[in-house]
């Protein structure tokens, strides 16, 4: 057991006497008299703080013991800086350069130090400002095939990711913490949920909608049952960092063994409820129209692109315990591996769909709520904007068996959307 009795929260006073002796952020900064520290986490959990100095800069993230955005009522293990920096050190092996370069983990202080990515805007502040990141949906496409195949038993030495499945099996109070909030809470009076007001009646509904809580239940019995491949575990739109020409991915404290289809679906999910926020974010519905379209765009590049690589995957790196080339390849049955892929992908796609109508209600009726949403101050437009999505949500949820390409999703989504 970690002694943490030294542990002390960080403030952006006393960060530079605390961390002035460490020679990787010395090397960065220059002399820690010099640095300029001002804290900028608006996430839900930790402390985030943006160091510079006479050199360069760093970030410097800390957990705190408790969830930020309940409070200290809510006790939360500062384990979790643990699995963020073990999930980000595989993450980026798995696929180079999309991850943050990572200076320093300090356990007893459940502090990770990293490169400071600029001039990279969180994704989710990007499109609520209108910007346009043409490469988004190819990076994150590749960044889902490569750290997901390479995180399974497709690909991976069995022994290892046994070994790395019992390592984040210890993350069990975040994944329970998503196994509320996601599957559970939204679909029930819960204490922590919160909504618009003028969304009681589909509130009320949901939680009266059983064909809806059977989907639940299934989703989450995929989310917890399914230990296929390392997910990153939280991969919403603030979670990413980007610019026209780059992508980072980070926040991975939500790391654990389970469906592939989970980050896809998170993702996804994120994207699409960008667009139905659009209404209140651009000058007019023309606007709002053409900024949908480069997000729906997005959504199809990800998509498209994370099945193109991972087949590229499966053909060159089925290395694991499940790779099958000795059932098919050498046996001259190349078609037999190409049938088990689209199996594969097919299953993906489904779970995907489910995942993403799960992380739309939750947003809308639990209590982690989106700034895209969360910002617009007209509670009418809102709960119109709103409506439309958890409509959206439910369909995915209910239908995800029968929707049957990327391309039918976005129009789906774009209906939703423009319904009057
Ligand atoms: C108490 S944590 C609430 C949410 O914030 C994180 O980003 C996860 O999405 C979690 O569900
Ligand atoms: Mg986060």
């Amino acid at each position: 057991m970690l002694d943490r009795t030294a542990y002390l929260a960080l403030d952006a006073e006393s960060l530079p006497h605390r961390l002035g002796g460490r020679p990787e952020l010395l090397d960065r900064l220059g002399p820690a008299d010099a640095w300029q520290v001002r804290e900028v986490g608006d996430g839900n959990l930790n402390l985030v703080f943006i160091v510079e100095g006479p050199k360069g800069s760093v970030v410097v993230k800390q957990a705190l013991p408790y969830a930020r955005v309940v409070g200290e009522s809510w006790p939360m293990s500062l384990d979790r800086a643990f699995f963020e920096h073990e999930a980000l050190s595989r993450l980026g092996t798995r696929d180079p350069g999309r991850t943050p370069e990572l200076l320093f983990f300090d356990p007893a202080q459940a502090m990770l130090a990293m490169e400071h990515l600029t001039p990279h805007k969180v994704v989710r502040r990007a499109f609520m400002a209108g910007e346009e990141l043409p490469l988004l949906g190819t990076h994150l496409g590749l960044y889902l095939a490569r750290t997901l195949f390479r995180g399974s038993d497709w690909c991976m030495p069995t022994l290892a990711r046994k070994a790395d499945l019992a390592l984040f099996a210890g993350n069990a109070e975040l994944a329970g913490i998503t196994e509320e909030l996601v599957f559970s809470d939204p679909f029930k009076a819960a204490p922590l949920n919160r909504h618009t007001p003028g969304l009681e009646d589909i509130a009320s509904a949901f939680r009266a909608d059983r064909p809806l809580k059977l989907a639940a239940v299934e989703m989450k019995a995929r989310f917890c049952t399914c230990a296929e491949t390392l997910l990153h575990g939280d991969l919403h739109t603030g979670s990413v960092m980007a610019t026209p020409t780059d992508t980072r991915v980070i926040d991975a404290e939500f790391a654990l063994y389970g469906p592939m289809g989970f980050d896809v679906g998170v993702c996804l999910a994120n994207l699409w409820m960008a667009a139905f926020a659009q209404e209140a974010h651009r000058a007019d519905a023309r606007a709002a129209g053409s900024y949908s379209a480069f997000l729906l765009a997005t959504a199809g590049t990800l998509w498209r692109t994370f099945e193109a690589d991972f087949s590229r995957l499966w053909a060159h790196e089925r290395t694991g315990i499940l790779g099958g080339f000795d059932l098919f390849e050498a046996q001259g049955d190349e078609g037999g591996a190409t049938v088990a892929l689209t199996t594969h992908l097919t299953g993906v796609w489904q779970d995907a769909l489910g995942f993403a109508g799960m992380e739309i209600i939750r947003r809308i009726l639990g209590l982690a709520h989106i700034a895209e949403f969360e910002t617009i101050a007209d509670v009418v437009l809102r709960a119109r904007l709103e409506r439309r999505a958890l409509g959206f949500g439910r369909h995915l949820a209910l239908n995800r068996w029968q929707i049957p390409s990327i391309e039918a999703a976005n129009l789906l989504a774009e209906t939703e959307r423009t319904r009057p």
